[in-house]
């Protein structure tokens, strides 16, 4: 087994105080910061949407945050401006430990797609490329943390799992957003696609 942490979307939006704030977000920074070492295979997630980006609810007129829309590629969940392309929002928690990040993907910079997870696009088709890069690499097993449970989090724990990784998500170093049940749904998915939840 070659072990490889990945961590989800630790950034200033999805911390208190940012667009999108996740309850407790920064809580999980200094857990996260003191397993790194424990892993020889670190990457990182950043979200990284251009201005004007299709999942921005202020990019459909009439449209608010958190409403539901149909896209192309499935059913999208609204969200407020965040994590864009170099802006202090979209940068990491100031107190991550991101020196020890072997290799950093950025996601959701198409302006038509939504990028939940670390591995595919919302079309659960278009590849990020970090399969290819874990593999390549000889992980075998993925452990995930950060940010947001019921979204990124779940997203890229169910597509590890469905691409044959032995998967955990340690959820006392996630926090969620949990809009309308979506916290519970997202457990019972990720448990139904074989992740084991710890923590
Ligand atoms: C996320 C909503 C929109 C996440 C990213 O990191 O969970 N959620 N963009
Ligand atoms: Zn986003």
């Amino acid at each position: 087994m070659t072990d490889a942490l990945i961590v989800i979307d630790m950034q200033n939006d999805f911390c208190p105080g940012g667009a999108l704030a996740v309850d407790g977000g920064d809580e999980i920074v200094t857990g996260i910061n003191r397993i790194l070492p424990d892993f020889p295979i670190r990457v990182f997630t950043q979200d990284w949407h251009p201005a004007g980006h299709s999942s921005f609810a202020s990019s459909h007129s009439g449209k608010a945050p958190m409403e539901i829309i149909d896209m192309p590629y499935g059913p999208q969940v609204l969200w407020p401006d965040h994590c864009i392309q170099g802006s202090e929002g979209a940068a990491f928690h100031p107190d991550l430990a991101t020196n020890p990040a072997d290799l950093i993907v950025r996601k959701g910079f198409r302006p038509d797609i939504d990028s939940y997870s670390a591995f595919f696009e919302n079309d659960h088709e278009t590849p990020t490329g970090l399969e290819g890069y874990l593999r390549t690499r000889g992980a075998t097993r993925l452990t995930f943390a950060g940010l947001a449970t019921d979204f990124c989090v779940a997203w890229s724990a169910r597509d590890a799992a469905r691409l044959g990784f032995d998967t955990t998500v340690r959820l006392d170093l996630c926090r969620g957003i949990d809009a309308d049940g979506s916290l519970d749904a997202a457990l019972a998915d990720m448990r139904a696609a074989g992740v084991t939840l710890t923590g």
